[in-house]
């Protein structure tokens, strides 16, 4: 016969009716008569087995089985009412005692996390997760945006020299790309607007709850597009992810326990707070920055946004916040300046509802050659080395624009995660590359 699954069985139409099931021992509970086993399968799913304790005498959680009985329906059973009442019991592996029990600290969940995966949270986060990179993908093909790959060893850094992974490849020093963008922008000249998931690098010195040192990112570039072009795309984006993920994942936000009305009211256009607005709105509430030497002081114009500023600036927000306009000083270098606001950049970062922050940044690319490479002096960064990149204003340039979005903080707020390590499988933090 052939292999049902839990979700399938979990009928009212399978009642009475003989079923195999298979996958791993996920709870277990022997009595002296008859052991509740409550199985999980190989996607995720799990149904209570009741198996006469003789035969299951020799089961261990994480054990693999495949159990084949007559599905019933008892409001006692766990997970839905319905169980297998066993006849058969075949083993492929009893598991030796297994590392993880049921409370368990979250260090060792990070250590074990390759055994970790079985547990119900991370199936539901690596579900929910799925759903965003599928709806990602899905509207850029929908949308017209060709796909395209950038290579991830390369010569220059995107955002600053402090978070690069330096490299030896073969007889050169190279780097982790930070970000795809600069090879983006190469490619609209012959194939206009492009995207790319990949990942990206960053040798983040912190630990916050926010920052991954390997992240999955979603960018895209197109040719002939403004600041207001880029930021509709943006938010066209964003909305359509997340109704699609809570309509197709409502089972698993539930088991999260993440409440989703909020994320109902995702719907373009998301507010637009000029950059020097959201200072005065935070000056009116008293808001201050702590200087390198621990002093602290009022925040004003010119200061990048910290964390605690982008809480104070969405606390009350469903939808997403754009700041738009930032001063060009704290952005790289090829943030174009606007024309009719010197000293300002037209870009901007799309801020998530209720704190949790950037998650993404983007805006016009500055097209001229000669502020590109004064900008780069400025920063620390040797023109040289980007040659290559500066040949695409030297011909035919034209303005363009594009964004980043880092995939694990849309799926953070998403579902409400508390640290950014719980929406990816096998995190890479400045204290963890292993497993
Ligand atoms: P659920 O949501 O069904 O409680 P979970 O996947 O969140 O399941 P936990 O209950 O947090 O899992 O337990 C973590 C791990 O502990 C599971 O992978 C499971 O294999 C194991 N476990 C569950 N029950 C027992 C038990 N009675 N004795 C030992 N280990 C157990
Ligand atoms: P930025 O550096 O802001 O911009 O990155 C874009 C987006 O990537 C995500 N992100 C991260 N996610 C997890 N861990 C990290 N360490 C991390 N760093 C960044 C964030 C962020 O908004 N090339 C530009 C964008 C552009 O203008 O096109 C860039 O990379 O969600």
């Amino acid at each position: 016969a052939a292999i049902m699954r839990a979700s399938e069985v979990k009928n009212a139409s399978f009642i009475g009716k003989e079923v195999t099931i298979r996958g791993w021992v996920h709870r277990l509970r022997k009595q002296k008569e008859n052991s509740f086993i409550l199985l999980r399968d190989d996607r995720g799913g799990v149904i209570q087995c009741v198996l006469p304790t003789d035969k299951a005498a020799g089961l261990t959680i994480e054990s693999s089985v495949q159990v084949t009985g007559i599905v019933s329906q008892d409001p006692r059973a766990p997970e839905g009412g319905f169980e297998i009442k066993g006849k058969e019991l075949k083993i492929f592996n009893i598991a030796a005692e297994y590392p993880i029990g049921e409370y368990q600290s979250d260090e060792l969940l990070l250590d074990k996390r390759h055994l970790a995966l079985r547990t119900r949270k991370m199936i539901a986060m690596a579900k929910v997760r799925a759903s965003v990179l599928h709806y990602g993908r899905r509207w850029f093909v929908e949308n017209g945006w060709m796909e395209v790959t950038a290579p991830t060893i390369v010569k220059g850094a995107v955002e600053g020299g402090s978070t690069l992974f330096k490299l030896r490849y073969f007889d050169q020093d190279a780097y982790l790309s930070q970000s795809a963008q600069l090879y983006l922008e190469a490619m609209i000249f012959s194939l206009g607007p492009v995207w790319s998931l990949t990942p990206s690098f960053r040798a983040e010195k912190s630990r916050t709850v926010r920052h991954l040192a390997e992240f999955s990112h979603l960018e895209a570039e197109a040719p002939w597009v403004t600041l207001e072009d880029i930021l509709k795309v943006e938010e066209q984006l964003v909305s359509y992810v997340i109704q699609n993920t809570i309509k197709e994942r409502a089972e698993e936000l539930e088991f999260l326990k993440r409440d989703v009305s909020g994320l109902k009211k995702v719907e373009p256009p998301f507010e637009r707070v000029p950059y020097g607005r959201a200072i005065e709105i935070l000056r009116s509430k008293g808001f201050q920055v702590t200087e390198d030497d621990g002093t602290k002081r009022e925040i004003q114009f010119g200061d990048d946004l910290s964390i605690d500023s982008e809480r104070e600036l969405t606390k009350d927000a469903d939808k997403p916040v754009f700041v738009v306009g930032y001063p060009i000083a704290v952005k790289p270098f090829y943030v174009k300046e606007d024309p009719e606001h010197p000293g300002i950049g037209l870009t901007a970062d799309m801020l998530a509802p209720r704190g949790f922050g950037e998650i993404t940044s983007g805006g016009q690319r500055e097209d001229s050659i000669d502020s590109i490479t004064s900008r780069m002096v400025k920063e620390g960064l040797k023109p040289e080395a980007y040659e290559w990149y500066l040949d695409l204003r030297r011909y035919g340039s034209v303005p363009h624009g594009g964004f980043g979005l880092g995939i694990e903080r849309l799926v953070r707020w998403i579902t409400n995660a508390e640290d950014i390590k719980d929406t990816v499988l096998f995190p890479r933090t400045m204290s963890r590359v292993e497993p």
